[in-house]
């Protein structure tokens, strides 16, 4: 009723023109989802980059997100954006490689040493190299990686200093080959679980300890279910924001430039969140009781090369890719 009044209260040319652009569904209307919580910069940066798009589109193309792994989990979503279930997804360089299986080379352990050499790599040859991979998997993957972060270990039990603190630790990891391999490698007892079920399995004891970057650890709030934070940095790991192949090719060239850029435009800024929350986000986890310590990451990369990691990936991945990778980072191993 209130509805009725308020549009019989409008001028009638008011209505002549407001009704069509209500009533009317997008030309383009597509669903994005991801696992990550609404707080996290990723969603933040996603969001703006919808409103852009349908701004810029003049309600052509409507994006629609499902934040929070509100459409099921990392392995459920890749499905879907196979499918055209939904269009976009933005699956960590660990999960897609699942399908893709090159995109797992910025995850090689200890490869970059800071974000300069991330970019370098990731907005250079090693991303040209994964992006074209995608392609060929039918989905299209937006030029710009967006950042999740180096990944750090935390745990309920007890400080890790160095890798022999690994021990048979019962850690979750992602649905990633390389995480497995690299987590065994160490000596620990690694789990893949989807990033839905991580909370639980932690509360539950299920697993012990998980790795993920500090942002994460807040957003998701894993301090409440860690008590020890060990600054690793053994992984840098991004999202890749892609598209369904079908979905993007059916899309009309201007369009096409619009969505583009509106999704690198926002993924650049949510690179510059990442770095900022990176200057304090310590900080706000030790003030919420996380116990945070440094990690001997040489003992890490002793423990890695002894036990053939560097070696079975570098076979893994092929001498091209692992190539690409050295020129960008340096000799591995
Ligand atoms: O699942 C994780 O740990 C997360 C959030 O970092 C990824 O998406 C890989």
């Amino acid at each position: 009723r209130s509805v009725l009044r308020t549009l019989s209260a409008l001028p009638l040319i008011g209505i002549g023109s407001a009704m069509p652009s209500i009533a009317r569904a997008a030309e383009f209307s597509y669903k994005y989802g991801n696992n990550l919580p609404l707080s996290h910069p990723l969603n933040v940066r996603a969001k703006e980059a919808a409103d852009e798009i349908r701004d810029k589109s003049k309600g052509r193309v409507q994006i629609t997100i499902f934040p929070n792994n509100q459409l099921g989990g990392d392995t459920d979503m890749l499905a879907q954006v196979r499918s055209g279930g939904i269009q976009f997804f933005t699956p960590s360089s660990l999960v897609i490689a699942t399908l893709v299986p090159s995109a797992a080379i910025n995850a090689v352990g200890f490869a970059f040493s800071d974000y300069t050499q991330v970019w370098n790599a990731m907005d250079g040859k090693v991303g040209a190299l994964v992006r074209a991979d995608i392609r060929k998997s039918r989905l299209y993957a937006f030029e710009k990686m967006w950042d999740n972060g180096f990944r750090q270990v935390t745990s309920s039990k007890a400080p890790v200093k160095t890798a022999a603190d690994m021990a048979d630790l019962k850690i979750r990891v992602p649905v990633s080959p390389l995480s497995i391999s690299m987590f065994k490698a160490l000596g620990a007892a690694p789990t893949s679980l989807q990033f839905s079920e991580v909370y639980s399995a932690l509360q539950t004891k299920i697993v012990d300890a998980q790795e993920n970057p500090l942002p994460i650890i807040q957003v998701a709030k894993l301090y409440e279910v860690q008590k020890y934070c060990s600054l690793t940095n053994h992984i840098w790991d991004g999202f890749w924001f892609i598209a369904n192949g079908a979905a993007w090719d059916r899309l009309p060239a201007d369009l096409k430039t619009v969505v583009a850029d509106a999704i690198n435009g926002a993924g650049m800024r949510q690179r510059e969140d990442i770095k900022k929350l990176n200057d304090s986000v310590q900080a706000d986890l030790q003030s919420k009781g996380l116990v945070i310590n440094a990690a001997a990451s040489d003992s890490f990369r002793a423990k890695l090369r002894q036990a053939g990691f560097y070696k079975e990936w570098k076979g893994r991945f092929g001498e091209a890719a692992w190539d690409v990778l050295e020129q960008s980072v340096g000799k591995l191993a």
